[in-house]
């Protein structure tokens, strides 16, 4: 499927350096790109039924400042991301509405491009629908089939049986919990509160996820070889990133509301189609509030990157105001985020206008030093909170705009200042 368009990256001056992460399943901060020459990242998608919040931009901010710092320690980057265009909270909601569930989700996908081009974001080298997927995903359910890792469960309502994943099937490269970490009774209130059913009768353990549900009317459906249906949430991930970009990848990406069940169990299913770990590392970012209560479709307390666009707010502005906050930090947005945002934004283009010049052959120590200060500042975990009061420190310090300075705030920060 097509991505929306590339942003341009300036040549920033040598020297960037790799950055290390903050890996979920260890604990520990990690290269998770050690030794390759090429980093490889899976950022899960977006479910196409409401418009993009200020959540999602910066989960998807946070892995474009990710890879903004790859590339500017000279690696190459191949970057997949999915779009779950058939699951139940979308259909839901065009039932609710009256519309096709498929008019809906593609609206949703345009706007969605939309909103990541305006905002600056790295687009995927490989965007792709679910429903593009489904022969590949049902090829890789027969399989889990076949080698016992996964089971039927007859339905009352289906002609065929719903197929689900074993979460104790014995394997050397995942065992339950080994991505989350989190204790057996946290496991099943998040799996009943995250599109699980524990309570479904004729699995072998409550936590096992559905792979393939069985056609239902009423329900879209597509032939595949585990016969008519569609394919379940976590499957879907699994098959993408190992087919895209091939097991283990660097960086398995999304919001911490994903580290159970949705990473573990895709990690639980690489690990059992493909004898190998899903990722080298593991990288959540926060939840994003609004009005006391995470930012969500479900609760519909929105702030949307096209309500603020639209009420004129350069997305620069946004830009600055989420990457304020440390990505894995929880945060809550007021008014004040956009006010500093602004604020700090015409006090970088002040001194990029004003600020003594200098030519691109003349590097001052301060503004090298400078450059340094940003790049170990992302380079560490993506401080970006940190990289912006370097800016902050070098300006108040009356350093030169110089070119490469001004090359380095563009290519890690994604904030041409002018
Ligand atoms: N389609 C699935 C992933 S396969 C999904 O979770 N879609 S989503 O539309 O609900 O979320 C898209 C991404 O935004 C996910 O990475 C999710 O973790 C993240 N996200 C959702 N709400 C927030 C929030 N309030 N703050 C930060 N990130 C969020
Ligand atoms: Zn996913």
């Amino acid at each position: 499927m097509r991505a929306w368009s590339a942003p341009e990256l300036p040549t920033a001056p040598e020297g960037g350096r790799r950055p290390r992460v903050r890996d979920t399943a260890t604990g520990r901060t990690v290269d998770p790109a050690e030794g390759e020459e090429t980093a490889t990242l899976y950022v899960c998608g977006i479910t196409p039924y409401d418009a993009t919040h200020l959540g999602h931009a910066t989960t998807y901010l946070a892995f474009d400042s990710l890879q903004r710092a790859w590339r500017d320690a000279g690696l190459d980057v191949e970057y997949a991301q999915n779009v779950t265009d058939v699951d139940d909270p979308l259909l839901e909601r065009a039932a609710r509405d009256g519309v096709p569930w498929r008019d809906l989700a593609d609206e949703q996908i345009d706007l969605f491009r939309s909103d990541m081009e305006a905002l600056r974001i790295l687009p995927p080298d490989h965007y792709v629908a679910v429903t593009d997927e489904v022969q590949r995903i049902g090829e890789a359910v027969a399989y889990l089939l076949e080698s016992g890792a996964a089971y039927r469960v007859p339905t009352s309502d289906a002609r065929d049986d719903d197929i689900y994943f074993d979460v104790r099937q014995p394997n050397s490269a995942w065992s339950l919990g080994r991505e989350s970490r989190l204790d057996a009774e946290t496991m099943l209130r998040l799996s009943a509160e995250r599109g699980g059913d524990p309570d479904r009768p004729g699995k072998r353990d409550p936590l096992d996820p559905l792979l393939w549900r069985a056609a239902r009317t009423g329900e879209p459906s597509w032939e595949s070889t585990v016969g008519e249906g569609r394919p379940g949430w976590h499957i879907e991930c699994s098959v993408i990133a190992g087919d895209r970009l091939g097991a283990p990848i660097s960086v398995q990406g999304g919001g911490s509301d994903l580290i159970f069940p949705h990473h573990e169990m895709s990690a639980g299913h690489t690990a059992a189609l493909a004898h190998a770990p899903l990722a080298r590392a593991y990288v959540h970012t926060g939840m994003v509030a609004y009005q006391g209560e995470k930012i969500s479709k479900s609760l519909g307390n929105l702030v949307t990157v096209r309500g603020l666009l639209n009420d004129g707010v350069d997305a620069r502005v946004i830009r600055l105001a989420l990457l304020a906050h440390k990505y894995s930090d929880d945060w809550e947005w007021f008014d004040a985020e956009r006010i500093s945002a602004e604020r700090r934004l015409a006090r970088w283009d002040e001194w990029a206008r004003s600020a003594p010049q200098v030519s691109s052959a003349e590097a001052t120590s301060e503004g090298t030093e400078a450059i340094a200060r940003i790049r170990g500042r992302i380079a560490d975990d993506l401080d970006t909170p940190g990289a912006i009061a370097a800016v902050d420190a070098a300006i108040a310090a009356g350093v030169a705009a110089t070119p490469s300075l001004v090359a380095v705030i563009d290519a890690l920060l994604g904030i041409r200042i002018d």
